[in-house]
């Protein structure tokens, strides 16, 4: 399988995480953003929406770092991180749906704005942080991971933009349980970094 990827991207890294915990091997084709690349024709071909990550996987494509981890998991024997009962699976959704909305117009944004220079308003992305965060907070002060009683793809989706959210000038000493939980995905066998980790 290729992974369309850029390695600072926290969306591409959910997914080569998810990989090196799950021992699923991807083959990475590094996109050059700065460059443009993602609105060549050729790479506008795979994704219209001229974003990464991109899977390919024989004939299929797939966009959406959230797809991804979705597909990924539930090719695996192990199904402990994308279970296959509607209730599990509506669980783990609310939080991919909190990575894609909350995460991204909050600390993602102000990663955004800071560290890239992205015109977006970091008003508007330290209310959508200020109003997250304490919720988070709170969800993992009583259990260890955000889905089921043990990791998820919902954990993946959320971990890049919250550990990089310091790269977006957001202080999460405040925030002690979300920090233990940090603590424990870093503690995951297989576990990688990225860069501004
Ligand atoms: N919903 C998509 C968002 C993907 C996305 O925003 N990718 C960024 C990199 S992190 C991108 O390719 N941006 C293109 C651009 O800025 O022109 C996902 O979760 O994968």
């Amino acid at each position: 399988m290729l992974l369309y990827d850029l390695d600072v991207s926290g969306n591409c890294y959910k997914i080569r995480l998810f990989a090196a915990l799950t021992n699923t091997k991807l083959d990475l084709v590094p996109v050059d953003l700065a460059s443009g690349e993602n609105h060549d024709p050729d790479f506008r071909k795979l994704n219209p929406f001229g974003e990464v990550p991109v899977l390919v996987d024989g004939d299929l494509t797939l966009r959406d770092s959230q797809a991804i981890l979705v597909y990924l998991a539930g090719r695996l024997t192990d199904r402990s991180w994308w279970p296959e009962d509607a209730w599990s699976q509506a669980i783990i959704t609310q939080w991919l749906s909190v990575a894609s909305s909350e995460v991204r117009n909050g600390p993602n944004a102000a990663r955004l704005i800071r560290k890239f220079g992205y015109r977006l308003d970091m008003g508007t992305a330290m209310r959508w942080t200020d109003k997250l965060l304490p919720l988070l907070d709170e969800h993992v002060e009583t259990q260890d991971w955000f889905a089921l009683g043990h990791p998820t793809i919902a954990d993946c989706a959320l971990f890049p933009y919250l550990a990089l959210a310091p790269e977006g000038g957001i202080d999460l000493t405040p925030y002690p349980a979300l920090g233990r939980w940090l603590g424990r995905m870093r503690n995951l066998p297989g576990f990688i970094p990225m860069p501004g980790l």
